[in-house]
């Protein structure tokens, strides 16, 4: 990888699972020229989302953000490119999807605060730690696409 190539850890929230958006969101960050290096479906447990959103636990929103984490299937990715965890969170819009930029994922297919689509790590800090909280290692995939130097110089 090199200086400024991260990874990042994205969520698809239940709330797009059910209304068939995995595919126009994962078009969207993959257009941006992110790669896919890892990619699951799963339904996480409370147990899981009280951990993945420790950081809420105090917040008044918590327990209905708990439920609604858990309510579906979620798709879990470790997105990988320059900057990909402020270039991810850029391309998702603001967390309220009412004050969202049109073009982002958030500013176009969302607008209520809880149900925003999708998560994004963000810092590569917590991007290590969200992917390892997903992933194995051996699930996220090392390789290089023939069209890496139309996107980036590096
Ligand atoms: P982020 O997803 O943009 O990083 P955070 O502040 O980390 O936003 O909040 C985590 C998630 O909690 C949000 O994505 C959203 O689903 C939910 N959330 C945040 N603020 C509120 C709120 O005021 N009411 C209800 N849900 C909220
Ligand atoms: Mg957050």
């Amino acid at each position: 990888m090199s200086a400024d190539t991260q990874q990042t850890l994205v969520l698809i929230k239940p709330d797009a699972v059910q209304r068939g958006l995995i595919g126009p969101i994962i078009t969207r960050l993959e257009a941006r020229g992110l790669k896919i290096a890892a990619m699951k479906t799963l339904r996480m447990d409370g147990e899981m989302a009280a951990r993945h959103y420790g950081a809420h636990k105090e917040r008044p929103f918590f327990q209905g953000l708990v439920e609604f984490i858990t309510s579906g299937p979620i798709v879990a990715m470790t997105l990988e490119g320059p900057n990909a965890v402020d270039v991810t969170r850029r391309t998702m819009g603001s967390t309220n999807p009412a004050e969202a930029a049109p073009g982002t994922i958030r500013g176009d297919l969302a607008v209520d605060v809880l149900h925003n689509l999708i998560h994004g790590s963000d810092s590569p800090e917590t991007a290590a730690k969200e992917t390892a909280f997903f992933f194995n290692p051996g699930e996220i995939l090392d390789y290089t696409r023939s069209i890496e130097p139309w996107i980036t110089e590096s």
